[in-house]
């Protein structure tokens, strides 16, 4: 579906000594919300920036099944368990279709994972904190995916045609695994005093990471202003983590529990939460490598990586026999 953008490579040319003609035509069907597909002209840092954004997008989903594949084992019931493994082959489903939206871009689903194996590529900051009791499954359900659909909702009229189609479906299944997450929290709240404790604590763990998923300030934004020129990004990060917040708080109240944060005030006026201070050297630390879980994460992926090389190598013969014994066939039928 997405291969025929393959065919668009790299041309290495300097955003400076493109056409201004193109340029103009290209940010003219931008502005009229026409989407760009893959064989389409596109200016080479349009291209770079959806590369990056979607494979860092793409790898986000894949390591962000490790902090749930921990608890796949222990989930507290049978309904718990199959929920949550469910959850998880989605994580694995989203991640495939990232990099099918990225490989119409050029660059193929083997560099990109290479890129990611050689530390040279993101993945999303909040999977480098353990899930350390089963309240904090529910708590990745309720705060991670819900911080990922109020982000991922605009992606789905992303201007780039492959990743706003894959946003779509992606976005649907998300919803669900909020849901499933905010009804462990219940669950757990209407409980004993001691799983009402693991709900609180999960909430008081999780909350600033959360808050640290919509990237930095837009202050600090490198890309911000050329994602929004482009109609990649719909919203600015701060306006993204407000709406969050603005949705989460009273939820967290429904609960019964408090957020980690003292200056968590709303303001009558504006109707909108305000909030304290986010540690924004963890966030850097985190980013350079030196969070909770960096090391494991990524010692877990290079291990399934590498216990995984059979099982490309028998796919890919399996292909060549295939196409082999239609051309065969073929052959023998002219
Ligand atoms: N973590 O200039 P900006 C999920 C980097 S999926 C790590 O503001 P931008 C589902 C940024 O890349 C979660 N790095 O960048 C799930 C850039 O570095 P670079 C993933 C971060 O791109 C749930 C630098 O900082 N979602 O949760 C982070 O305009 C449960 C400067 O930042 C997406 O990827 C961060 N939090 O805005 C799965 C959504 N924030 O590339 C399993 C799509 C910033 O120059 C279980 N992505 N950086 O080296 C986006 O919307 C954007 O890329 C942002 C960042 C908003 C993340």
């Amino acid at each position: 579906m997405y291969t025929q953008g393959l065919n668009v490579k790299d041309t290495g040319h300097p955003a400076a000594a493109e056409d201004p003609a193109k340029l103009a035509r290209f940010q003219a069907k931008i502005d009229a919300e026409d989407k760009i597909e893959p064989n389409d002209w596109m200016p080479e840092a349009y291209r770079r920036t959806l590369v990056r954004q979607i494979s860092q997008h793409a790898h986000s989903e894949i390591i962000g099944m490790q902090p749930e594949g921990n608890w796949l084992a222990r989930a507290p019931s049978l309904r718990r368990k199959v929920a949550l493994l469910a959850k998880v082959q989605d994580e694995a489903g989203h991640g495939l279709y990232l990099y099918a939206a990225a490989e119409t871009l050029g660059l193929s689903r083997e560099e990109m994972v290479a890129q990611l194996l050689a530390g040279k590529a993101k993945y999303s900051s909040i999977f480098n904190y353990p899930t350390l009791s089963w309240a904090d499954i529910g708590a990745v359900g309720w705060l991670v995916d819900g911080a990922a659909i109020m982000n991922q909702i605009p992606l789905c009229r992303c201007s780039y045609g492959p990743y706003a189609r894959a946003m779509i479906r992606i976005c649907k299944e998300e919803s669900f695994h909020q849901r499933q997450g905010y009804e462990i929290m219940l669950t757990l709240c209407r409980g004993s005093a001691a799983q009402k404790a693991m709900a609180q604590d999960a909430l008081s763990r999780w909350w600033w990471p959360s808050l640290m998923m919509f990237g930095p300030s837009d202050k600090e934004s490198l890309h911000s202003a050329d994602t929004m020129k482009w109609k990649i990004k719909r919203f600015s990060n701060d306006d993204l983590r407000q709406k969050f917040i603005d949705a989460t708080v009273p939820q967290g109240h429904y609960l019964g529990l408090t957020f980690p944060d003292p200056d968590l005030k709303r303001d009558e006026a504006s109707g909108h939460w305000r909030f304290g201070e986010i540690d924004w050297s963890e966030f850097k630390r985190v980013l350079a490598g030196d969070g909770p879980c960096n090391r494991q994460r990524m010692a877990v992926r290079g291990q399934a990586h590498e216990d995984g090389v059979w099982v490309r190598e028998a796919a890919l013969a399996h292909a060549r026999k295939r196409a082999e014994r239609a051309a065969a066939a073929k052959i023998a039928a002219e």
